[in-house]
């Protein structure tokens, strides 16, 4: 049933066979060199367009990538959403740069036999850093594919040992009044909260990031931390993590306190349940030549990753879910 019919991808959705090939020749190439260096590769020409940040190897993990063309640094970078910085999309690359990214600690907390509070140098030694490329799909109907850099969230929970009781995970931002012209604004309730169901968060696909394009993540996308879940709605990958709770109630997270009509806790990709507002069916890709003009792509159920997730949701009515 979730089963993606070649009927169901556009023409536009389809990867060249060039990339698919470029591609396949970086992960074998950036596989072996990886072998011998202990290092994965990332293009020189990508690294460029990062020249102020540190560099941040992972080795590329094959069975976590999609072969889609990746959005290009400059738009990662600058087409954010981050409101802690203003509603406007290039807000976040304005003004993140101040953000105070260390020193920086991560307490992990709840209902859990150990809980304990990681500091950032700590949490980057934590399990081997991994490239994965994702696809990001915002709720406003735009999507993006991003080369992270990070390993599975699992790796972290399992250290603090979740009880019987830990149902949910909870992730809270940082507020740094200072730093963050957007907080003065009540547009959402601050701390910036997300949330997972327990098995969700401990799926592998479910992603702590710390970079991408192979060095470390600017502010705007969430520095020096942050999720994230591609299956899900982009709101749902909060940003510069400082506390993680286990709990045993459902979190009342950012959006959902904003809009319940409009915002699930849930927040799964899914084409056919439109938002009250607009329809879901399709995404405008960044970067597609033709800008906002560019041929929209058919938004696919759980962004495409249906064989992975969705026996989670087995017997869950996904329309009252949302
Ligand atoms: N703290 C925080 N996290 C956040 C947001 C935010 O406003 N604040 N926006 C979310 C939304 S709506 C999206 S689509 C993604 C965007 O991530 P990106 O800017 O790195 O592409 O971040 C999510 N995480
Ligand atoms: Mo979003």
């Amino acid at each position: 049933m979730l089963i993606r019919r070649p009927s169901d991808v556009l023409p536009s959705e389809i990867t060249p066979e060039a990339v698919w090939q470029s591609r396949r020749r970086w992960l074998k190439q950036a596989a072996l060199s990886s072998a011998a260096l202990g290092l994965a590769r990332v293009p020189d020409a990508l690294a460029a367009e990062a020249p102020d940040l540190a560099p941040l190897p992972g080795t590329p993990n094959p069975k976590y990538v999609v072969m889609d063309q990746q959005t290009s640094y400059k738009d990662i970078t600058h087409y954010n959403n981050y409101y802690e910085f203003g509603l406007d999309k290039a807000d976040p690359a304005e003004y993140a740069g101040k953000l105070i990214t260390r020193p920086w600690t991560v307490s992990v907390e709840g209902e859990v036999a150990k809980p304990r509070t990681f500091g950032i140098e700590e949490l980057l030694k934590l399990a081997p850093m991994e490239d994965r490329v994702y696809r990001l799909r915002c709720v406003e109907a735009w999507s993006m594919v991003i080369p992270w850099v990070g390993y599975s969230l699992s790796a972290l929970l399992k250290q603090v040992q979740p009880t019987g009781n830990a149902k949910y995970v909870e992730f809270v931002s940082v507020v740094q009044k200072e730093t963050m012209p957007g907080v003065s604004s009540s547009v959402l309730d601050w701390p910036y909260i997300e949330g997972l169901r327990m098995d969700e968060a401990m799926h592998p696909l479910s992603m702590l990031v710390f970079g991408l394009y192979g060095k470390v993540l600017p502010n705007q996308d969430g520095a020096p931390l942050r999720v994230a879940v591609p299956w899900k709605y982009g709101f749902k990958s909060g940003k510069s993590l400082v506390k993680i709770r286990l709990v045993e109630k459902q979190p009342a997270t950012a959006w959902v306190k904003a809009a319940s009509n409009e915002y699930g806790f849930y927040a799964n990709v899914n084409p056919e349940v439109p938002h009250p507002r607009w329809s879901q069916a399709t995404e405008r890709r960044i970067g597609d030549s033709g800008g906002f003009f560019a041929p929209k792509r058919k938004t696919l159920m759980f962004n495409g990753y249906g064989e992975q997730v969705a026996s989670m949701y087995a017997g869950m009515d996904l329309r009252a879910n949302y």
